[in-house]
C-alpha cells in the first residue's frame, strides 16, 4: 500500500514537499490552518492532490505514516502536540528532500549573514563550473529543487526552525555564521534553546564531514566546544591568518592571492567574515584560487542588506531592512562612517536594545521609532538621544529623516525587529523604503 503523506502548510515548503512526495509516489494530502491561495489551490488540483483549509483536521492527519511540518508552524502548536501524543512520525521539510537526494550538501546557518553567505557560496561554485543548486530559507523550497532539478550539490541556508524537525539530516559542509539572540519567541524566551537548535546541524555530521564556524563569536565557539559533533572542525575570523587588516589572503602551497577589501562590493566587517566562510568552502571543494578572487569580485551586495539607495543633498539613505535583529543592527550601526539618522523598530522578538547603546551614542544623532508598539526603545534611548519621534507609516518616517539629517548625515534603515506590524514583510518594509526616498 502507497504511503500516507500529510503536509502541514501550504507555503513555499508545504507546496514544494507536495510536489516532491507526490513525485516520490505517495499518496498526499495538504492541510493549512488558513484559507490556501487559489494559485495554490490550481496547483494541486492539477496534480491531484486533496488539500483542506482553514483547519487542520486531526482525525484525518492522524491516519499519516508520515507529517511534513513546514516550518513556520510551532511545535507548541495544538495539532503538532496531538499528532506527537498519537505517536505520529512528524519531520521538517528539509529533512524530508534530503531523504530524497544523494547530492552533496552544503548547509549555511547562523543567526546573521546566512543569506549573504549561503549566495556567496553559491556564487563562487557555479562560477566554477560545479553543477550547483541553492535552497532553504533564501526562499525556495530544497524539496521543490530535488524533484524538478538534477544537482550535484547543494548550497542551502537553513533557519533553526528548519532544523528543529529534522532526523537524519546531515549536510557534507555545515557552516555555522554566528549565534545571537534572534527568533526567542519560538524558544521560550531561552537563548540556549534556539543555539542547541542552530547546533542540530552537525549532530547527524561524521568525520568525514566539515562543521565550519566563526571563531570570533565565543557564545559559538563555546557552543561548539561543548557539543559532540563528530565532524571535523575547521574555523575562520577576523585574527585568522587569512586576513591581514586590509586584505583577505587566499593561500595554498604555491602562491597567495590577496583581495584588497575595498575592492568587495560587500562592505562591513560582518560581510568579511561571510567572504571568509565562502573562501574556505570554495577552498575546501578545490575550487581554483583565481576564480575564487574573481567571483568575490563580481558578486553584489543583496537588496535589504546596508544596500546603498541614494545620495540626495549629501545625505545617504541606506536601506538594512533584512536586520530583524540586535546584532544585524549592531553590525549596521558599527559600519557607518558618520552621523545617522537611525529608523528603528516593528515587532520586537524579545530585544535587548541595552548592547547597542555605546554605538548609539557614538553614532547616532536621532531615532525615529517605526512600529506600532516603541516603548522599550524610547526608555532605553532617550537618556543618550535628545531627539526620538515616534511615526506610523514609511513615508512619515523618511520624511522627517531628511528634516534632521545634514549633509554628510546617513539616514539608515535597521529596523532590529521584524516587519509584520506595519509591513507585509522585510521585502516590502525595504521596498517602501526605497520608494519613499526615491520620492523625496
Ligand atoms: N500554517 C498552518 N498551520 C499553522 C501555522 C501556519 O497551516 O499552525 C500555514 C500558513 O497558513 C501558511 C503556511 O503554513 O500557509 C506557511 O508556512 P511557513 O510559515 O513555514 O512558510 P513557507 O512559505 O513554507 O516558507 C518557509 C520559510 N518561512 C518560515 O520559516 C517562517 C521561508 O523562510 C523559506 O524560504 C521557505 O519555507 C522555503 O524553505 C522565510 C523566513 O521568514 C524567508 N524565515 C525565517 C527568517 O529568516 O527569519 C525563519
Amino acid at each position: 500500500m502507497r504511503k500516507r503523506v500529510s503536509i502541514l502548510g501550504s507555503g513555499i515548503s508545504g507546496v514544494g514537499a507536495a510536489i516532491l512526495a507526490k513525485d516520490k509516489g505517495y499518496e498526499v494530502f495538504v492541510s493549512d490552518s488558513n484559507e490556501i491561495t487559489s494559485n495554490v489551490k490550481n496547483k494541486l488540483d492539477f496534480i491531484s492532490i486533496p488539500w483542506e483549509e482553514n483547519k487542520h483536521s486531526y482525525a484525518e492527519l492522524k491516519k499519516s505514516d508520515l507529517v511534513i511540518k513546514s516550518p513556520g508552524i510551532s511545535n507548541e502548536s495544538e495539532i503538532i502536540v496531538k499528532l506527537k501524543n498519537s505517536k505520529v512520525k512528524i519531520i521538517s521539510e528539509i529533512e524530508f528532500a534530503s531523504t530524497h537526494t544523494n547530492s552533496f550538501i552544503i548547509g549555511v546557518t547562523g543567526s546573521n549573514g546566512k543569506t549573504t553567505t549561503t549566495k556567496l557560496i553559491y556564487h563562487i561554485l557555479k562560477n566554477s563550473g560545479l553543477n550547483i543548486g541553492i535552497a532553504g530559507n533564501i526562499g525556495t523550497s530544497f524539496s521543490k529543487q530535488i524533484a524538478e532539478n538534477k544537482f550535484d550539490y547543494y548550497v542551502l541556508e537553513i533557519s533553526s526552525f528548519q532544523l528543529d524537525d529534522i532526523v537524519d539530516f546531515k549536510p557534507n559542509i555545515a557552516i555555522i555564521t554566528n549565534l545571537f539572540e534572534d527568533h526567542l519567541d519560538r524558544y521560550n524566551y531561552d537563548f540556549s534553546k534556539y543555539i542547541k537548535s542552530k547546533l542540530r546541524i552537525t549532530m547527524n555530521q561524521e568525520n568525514t564531514d566539515t562543521i565550519l564556524y566563526n571563531i570570533d563569536d565565543k557564545i559559538l565557539k563555546d557552543a561548539i566546544d561543548k557539543s559532540n559533533s563528530k565532524a571535523t572542525k575547521m574555523t575562520y575570523g577576523l585574527n585568522n591568518t587569512s586576513f591581514d587588516g586590509n586584505k583577505i589572503l587566499i593561500k595554498n602551497k604555491k602562491k597567495t592571492l590577496m583581495i584588497n577589501i575595498e575592492e568587495l562590493s560587500l562592505k562591513g566587517r560582518h560581510n568579511l567574515l561571510n567572504a571568509m566562510a565562502a573562501i574556505t568552502v570554495a577552498d575546501l571543494l578545490k575550487i581554483s584560487k583565481e576564480s575564487i578572487r574573481e567571483s568575490l569580485l563580481t558578486f553584489k551586495g543583496l537588496p535589504h542588506r546596508l544596500e546603498n539607495v541614494l545620495t540626495i543633498q549629501g545625505v545617504n539613505y541606506i536601506n538594512d531592512s533584512k536586520a530583524t535583529n540586535i546584532n544585524a543592527a549592531f553590525y549596521a550601526l558599527d559600519s557607518m562612517n558618520s552621523q545617522t539618522v537611525w529608523i528603528v523598530g516593528g515587532v520586537d522578538k524579545g530585544n535587548d536594545y541595552f548592547e547597542l547603546l555605546p554605538l548609539v551614542r557614538e553614532k547616532v544623532k536621532a531615532i525615529i521609532c517605526l512600529g506600532v508598539d516603541n516603548k522599550k526603545i524610547i526608555e532605553i534611548f532617550s537618556p543618550v538621544i535628545d531627539l526620538i519621534v515616534e511615526t506610523e507609516s514609511m513615508i512619515e518616517a523618511v520624511k522627517i529623516s531628511r528634516k534632521i539629517a545634514d549633509k554628510k548625515d546617513n539616514v539608515l534603515l535597521s529596523p532590529a525587529c521584524s516587519s509584520f506590524d506595519l509591513f507585509e514583510n522585510y521585502e516590502d518594509r525595504g521596498n517602501q523604503f526605497k520608494k519613499a526616498v526615491r520620492n523625496l
